[in-house]
């Protein structure tokens, strides 16, 4: 069953993701460049609402100001051919060798100093293009050898940085918010802010915290061993899920950026519940861009390209029509009901009530008679759960 991916549904993807040439650490390219224009054009004909690029992937390292505003504009031409917006912008401190011990974080003092200097400068084109969200990958930020990086240094580098591009952004009136995005390895033997627990207890420090959020991608989540959906959840919770890199990931190995569903497909489908509906109990649903942040495959073609470009929107839109379809069963409502699920929204204390009231209330604890509470029975989860998977298996 096709379903037909519309603006509404906001996807985006990188230019990376479709652009990749497919080189890796065993072999070199399998496709040739991907000429910018043609994305845009084929993202939009697909049902794209949006593109989004690190500063190297639109113009090279070493491009001339002029090269440089003549790939800008060519981009230009093709947004507005198109109808494709510019969402979320990003910089490369990853790929070019002055940044091998990081960006922000590096023990040089002029690589960090360089490293701001392009991120500024890359502020403005993103600016220019009214994308709203400023994603920081740093994928350098981090070492290989315990003796060769002081943590905390690098940290309170980290944090000088990200609280002098707040300044930035709140002196010249720009709309943007930050989002970082936390990796455990790969590039680095290990890379600061791992995941994304850690990037929000970073935030927290923030001269501007309320200017930064994440940008949690599947992948580098489950290469951590966590679960995603439950990560996005206290993200939510927290009101810091700004942008979103959607992909797949089969277990704990190296980051395989394959098609969102391609990975933990069990994990994919309560994600979409949790980012379409809110979760088991609803509440407020995400309403930033459904970004991919996928690798197609080396073994891919241009036209396989495509195909898993689509793919990734098919998957997502597919997930949601069976999230819809497990909340309208009128059996899964009293699983639910049997599990009691919506009962954690209950206050566990009454209103106004301290400890001196819970202390002095017998029912909650001398009177409370733990073996008859139960009585043996069980919550019933395991029925609930087959009934997710045969919603996800089509079966009902
Ligand atoms: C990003 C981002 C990543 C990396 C990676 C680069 O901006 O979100 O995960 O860069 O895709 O290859
Ligand atoms: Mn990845
Ligand atoms: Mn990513
Ligand atoms: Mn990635």
């Amino acid at each position: 069953m096709a379903l037909q991916p519309t603006r509404e549904d906001k996807f985006s993807f990188g230019l990376w993701t479709v652009g990749w040439e497919a080189q890796d650490q065993f072999g070199s390219a399998t496709r040739p460049k991907l000429d910018t224009v043609e994305a845009v054009n084929r993202l939009s004909d697909l049902g794209a609402y949006g593109l989004t690029f690190h500063d190297n992937d639109l113009f090279p390292f070493d491009a001339t100001a002029t090269e440089r505003q003549h790939e800008i504009d060519r981009l230009k031409g093709a947004l507005d051919s198109t109808g494709m917006i510019v969402p979320m912008v990003t910089t490369n401190l990853f790929s070019h060798p002055v940044f091998k011990d990081g960006g922000f974080t590096s023990n040089d003092r002029g690589v960090r100093r360089f490293a701001l200097r392009k991120v500024i400068e890359n502020i403005d084109l993103a600016a220019e293009l009214g994308a709203e969200t400023f994603v920081m990958w740093g994928g350098r930020e981090g070492s290989e050898y315990d003796s060769a990086k002081d943590i905390r240094g690098a940290l309170e580098r980290y944090r000088e940085a990200v609280n002098l591009l707040g300044d930035y952004v709140t002196d010249k009136g720009y709309n943007i918010r930050f989002a970082i995005e936390p990796k455990p390895n790969e590039p680095r033997g290990d890379i600061l802010l791992p995941t994304l627990g850690h990037a929000m207890a970073f935030i927290d420090t923030l001269e501007r915290p309320e200017l930064v959020g994440i940008n949690p991608e599947t992948g580098h989540e489950q290469m951590a061993g966590l679960n995603f959906t439950h990560g996005i959840a206290q993200a939510l919770y927290q009101g810091k899920l700004f942008h979103i890199d959607l992909n797949g990931q089969r277990s704990i190995k190296f980051d395989q950026d394959l098609v969102f569903g391609h990975g933990d497909l069990q994990n994919a489908f309560s994600l979409v519940d949790l980012l379409e509906n809110g979760g088991p109990n609803g509440g407020p649903a995400y309403t930033g861009p459904r970004h991919f942040d996928y690798k197609p495959s080396r073994t891919e073609d241009i036209n396989g390209v495509w195909d898993s470009a689509a793919a990734n929107m098919q998957t997502y839109l597919l997930l949601k029509e069976r999230a819809t379809a497990f909340r309208a069963d009128p059996e899964v409502q009293a699983a639910l009901l049997a599990s009691r699920v919506e009962e954690i929204n209950q206050p566990t204390l009454n209103p106004g009530e301290g400890w001196e009231a819970l202390r002095a209330d017998k029912a909650s604890y001398e009177d409370f008679d733990t073996d008859a509470y139960f009585g043996g029975k069980g919550f019933g989860f395991v029925k609930l759960q087959q009934l997710f998977i045969e919603h996800l298996l089509g079966a009902r």
